[in-house]
């Protein structure tokens, strides 16, 4: 019941100064900082991190992509060459990699009930201009993907977060090691839990 998950505030978040707002949403709903790095990642790092080899994972990210081109009017084959969703996903994989690998970024461990999904609701929709009100996309950024792909960079949308359990698991093991995540108790968790 009690879950972990993986949040990473990539380089705009972090060059925009905005890591305290963004931690502090955290904090208040009562999820628990449990890990905790400031970090240039490497290449190898960041190619794990967005895996070519789970082809589900890169292909999503290509369908989303498609998707916006086609709200756009644009031809994807125009644009970027390619019009299959898993060869998009790798152009847009490649263009996150470069971003997260340009400057620092925080890496970040949360606990809590249910805490993959309640961190996925406060991030909101990946993209900046859908994401609602009081989300910290919504709040924080105004990127969308029309800019994005016309600029073949990946949305600036100041935060990555688990999509699911599984995703959650393999970010945690890849960013951090067991000593670094810690165990303790917050001062409300008799209240809240
Ligand atoms: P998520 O971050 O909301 O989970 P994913 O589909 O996992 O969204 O995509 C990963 C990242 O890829 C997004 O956060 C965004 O930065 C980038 N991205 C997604 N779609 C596009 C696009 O159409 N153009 C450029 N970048 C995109
Ligand atoms: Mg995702």
């Amino acid at each position: 019941m009690i879950e972990k998950t993986f949040v990473l505030l990539k380089p705009d978040a972090v060059k925009r100064g905005l890591v305290g707002n963004i931690i502090s949403r955290f904090e208040r709903v009562g999820l628990k900082i449990v890990a905790c790095k400031f970090i240039q990642p490497s290449r190898e790092l960041a190619e794990k991190h967005y895996p070519l080899e789970r082809r589900e994972f890169v292909e999503g990210i290509g369908k989303k992509t498609l998707e916006n081109y086609r709200e756009m009017g644009i031809d994807p084959v125009k644009e970027i060459g390619v019009s299959d969703p898993y060869e998009i996903g790798k152009i847009v994989r490649g263009w996150l990699i470069d971003f997260i690998i340009s400057d620092p970024v925080l890496a970040i461990v949360l606990e809590g009930p249910g805490a993959v999904e309640i961190v996925r609701k406060l991030v909101g929709h990946t993209l900046p201009v859908k994401a609602d009100p009081g989300t910290i996309r919504g709040d924080l950024s105004f990127d969308s993907a029309f800019f994005a792909n016309a600029k073949k960079r990946p949305i600036k949308n100041l935060i990555h977060a688990s999509g699911n359990f599984e995703e959650a698991e393999y970010e945690i093991s890849l960013w951090f090691t067991k000593d670094e995540i810690y165990n303790y108790k917050r001062a409300e968790e008799e209240v809240m839990y």
